[in-house]
């Protein structure tokens, strides 16, 4: 199904670093989708038409329809190449594609999964009491094996692949929501960690919005499409959003 002939709609709110990792990559490339910030676990039954995982983000523009974050920024670099957002070097290119995939899954299984669930979207969504025992292991056991697989694989200084690319977009991203949910890398012991997230907040889309992001969390959720036309973000007439929150399809 494809939904529009005029501009893209992107399913899913700010908050998501997986949103936010589409959002970055159309800043780079002056593309401008109106969002239907619906909040996770409330879509709709025709959200699983576009959504057959019903996780967001979902774009659809006039040739695609496509519910994750990979393909979209691959499509998006296929179909606006310039700035290209993966590296040049065949050997470059697998490992951005590795680190995008280790962000996507095991980061997201970290920070969103256990930690950023655990504080956030247990109590406030589902009204259940937060396990303490999931939350201490991300802090003291997987968060910080991250933190070390990402010190060794960055560069002393720069970007990952010189240029910015989608492994550095798919990566950071996850940091916010870490931070949100009381979470961060301590520069001492992760300096280059630290170092290239303060230069990815500095100079890349990604630091105005995670502060977009940031503000759509302190925001309850029936005034999220007032708030982003205030903050730039356009908003799409039709909304793929419900009223009641219903566990994924992983059960989760
Ligand atoms: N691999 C997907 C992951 C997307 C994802 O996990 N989205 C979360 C929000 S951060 C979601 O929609 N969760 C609801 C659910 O799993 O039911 C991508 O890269 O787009």
């Amino acid at each position: 199904m494809t939904a529009s002939a005029g501009a893209p709609v992107l399913i899913g709110n700010p908050v998501s670093p997986y949103v936010r990792k589409v959002l970055v990559a159309c800043a780079l490339k002056g593309l401008e989708p109106e969002l239907d910030p619906i909040v996770p676990f409330m879509g709709s039954d025709d959200f699983t038409a576009v959504s057959p995982l019903r996780r967001v983000p979902v774009w659809i523009d006039d040739q695609v329809t496509l519910p994750d974050s990979s393909a979209i920024l691959e499509y998006l670099d296929d179909r606006y190449p310039d700035p290209p957002l993966k590296p040049d070097a065949p050997g470059d290119r697998a490992r951005a594609r590795w680190l995008e995939e280790y962000a996507d899954t095991r980061m997201g299984d970290v920070f969103i999964w256990r930690l950023f669930y655990q504080t956030i979207l247990r109590p406030f969504v589902w009204r259940e009491e937060t396990d303490q025992a999931v939350v201490a292991h991300a802090r003291e056991v997987e968060g910080p094996e991250i933190f070390d697989y990402l010190e060794g694989q960055l560069p002393a200084e720069g970007f990952l692949f010189g240029r910015l690319s989608s492994a550095d977009i798919a990566i950071a991203v996850h940091f916010a929501n870490a931070r949100w949910s009381r979470f961060e890398p301590d520069p001492a012991r992760w300096p280059r960690l630290v170092a290239w997230l303060e230069k990815m907040d500095r100079e890349t889309p990604l630091g105005p919005l995670n502060r977009t992001g940031s503000k759509v969390l302190k925001t309850p959720p029936a005034d999220h499409r007032a708030l982003l036309p205030t903050l730039g973000l356009g908003i799409s007439a039709r909304t793929w959003g419900g009223r009641t929150a219903r566990r994924g399809v992983f059960g989760i």
